[in-house]
């Protein structure tokens, strides 16, 4: 949403439209998310919105704080703009705020540095590359270390198998859409509150963070659901959605964490990162990147970006290596026909 969802929002309408599937609009207003209900204060410590500045409290994407200084998200919201390739977005153009529900609430830091996972840059800058949603990951490194920062522990390719098994259920939270913004019985009934979206993001992004649980659908299934209806599924990713309701994420909600319980009983794993679907809350799953098939990019990256840079007068030593986000991903996603949120 804002500067950065809306231009993309605009760029699927038309894939949407060829899918519509004329979900029914939400009978309760405390729905949120999608199908969801407002969070617990302090239950998602670990949740963010990235900002467009200091004085933004909107935001336009969710993100975790997987370390003091470090915040995960989805590659496509570093990019902005319709065109292809789309402009990659500055760090003094990201701002994340943390620590409250209310996303007005919020205290906010700024970012250092932004590394977009390597295919997933590569494929934005190429104007012939048509998938660009199976590496949707980024980091940010913030300018300072937030102060008791409550983090989030990440999945790998260990963990995830015991993490993710029939009958999971993933919790996902954000600021997103309430209502699918790409329906377009939705998208009539908000122009009717004002020109161009004006009272848009009052009426479908709510102040509040919203919890939504979904079930996690393997990969065949989800492939197979997809595949049927001209779209593609990798590796690196993960879905999910809860069959007979329209419980599911959307527009706004990007970049966001899917978590599980941990199984010790110490708060969360997230297992996803928020990144697309075929409008949201329809026939289809959510589908999330997949934070295990990252999880060694994120490591060699965060460990690269924390390291301090060189004295100007020290040789550069023979043996350190190419940077990390030169590196190849765990896992190289293909080609695809269809495009992120
Ligand atoms: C989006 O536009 C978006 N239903 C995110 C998630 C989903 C759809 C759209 C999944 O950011």
């Amino acid at each position: 949403m804002m500067r950065v969802a809306l231009p993309l929002a605009g760029a699927l309408t038309p894939l949407v439209m060829a899918f519509a599937l004329t979900p029914a609009l939400a009978e309760d207003d405390t729905e949120m998310i999608v199908g969801g209900k407002p969070a617990p204060e302090a239950k998602y410590p670990y949740q963010v919105r990235l900002c467009s500045s200091l004085e933004d409290d909107k935001g336009f994407c969710g993100g975790s704080l997987i370390a003091p200084q470090w915040v995960l998200t989805a590659g496509h919201c570093m990019y902005s703009g319709r065109e292809s390739p789309k402009r990659a977005i500055e760090p003094s153009e990201v701002v994340i705020g943390y620590g409250s529900n209310d996303r007005e609430e919020t205290t906010k830091v700024e970012v250092a540095e932004i590394f977009v996972q390597p295919k997933y840059a590569a494929c934005e800058g190429d104007t012939d590359c048509a998938d660009n949603a199976k590496a949707d990951v980024a980091l940010l490194k913030l300018t300072a270390p937030v102060a008791d920062a409550k983090t989030v522990t990440l999945a790998d390719p260990d963990t995830e198998k015991t993490l993710l098994v029939p009958g999971t259920e993933i919790v996902v939270t954000g600021w997103g859409a309430m209502w699918d913004p790409y329906d377009k019985d939705v998208s009539k009934l908000l122009a009717a509150f004002g020109p161009a979206g004006a009272l848009e993001e009052k009426v479908n992004f709510p102040r509040k963070l919203a919890e939504v649980e979904v079930d996690w659908v393997n990969n065949a299934s989800c492939a197979a659901a997809f595949n049927a209806a001209g779209g593609r599924i990798a590796d690196t990713e993960i879905c999910a959605m809860r069959q007979g309701t329209r419980k599911d994420s959307c527009q706004g909600d990007s970049g966001g964490p899917a978590v599980v319980p941990a199984k010790d009983g110490s708060g969360f794993v997230q297992v996803g990162v928020v990144s697309w679907g075929r409008g949201c809350g329809g026939a289809l799953p959510g589908v999330y990147s997949r934070v295990a098939a990252f999880s060694g990019w994120i490591h060699d990256t965060m460990a690269q970006g924390d390291r301090p840079p060189p004295a100007p007068d020290d040789a550069a030593p023979a043996d350190q290596g190419s940077p990390a986000v030169d590196g190849p991903p765990d896992s190289a996603p293909d080609a695809t026909e269809d495009t992120p949120n």
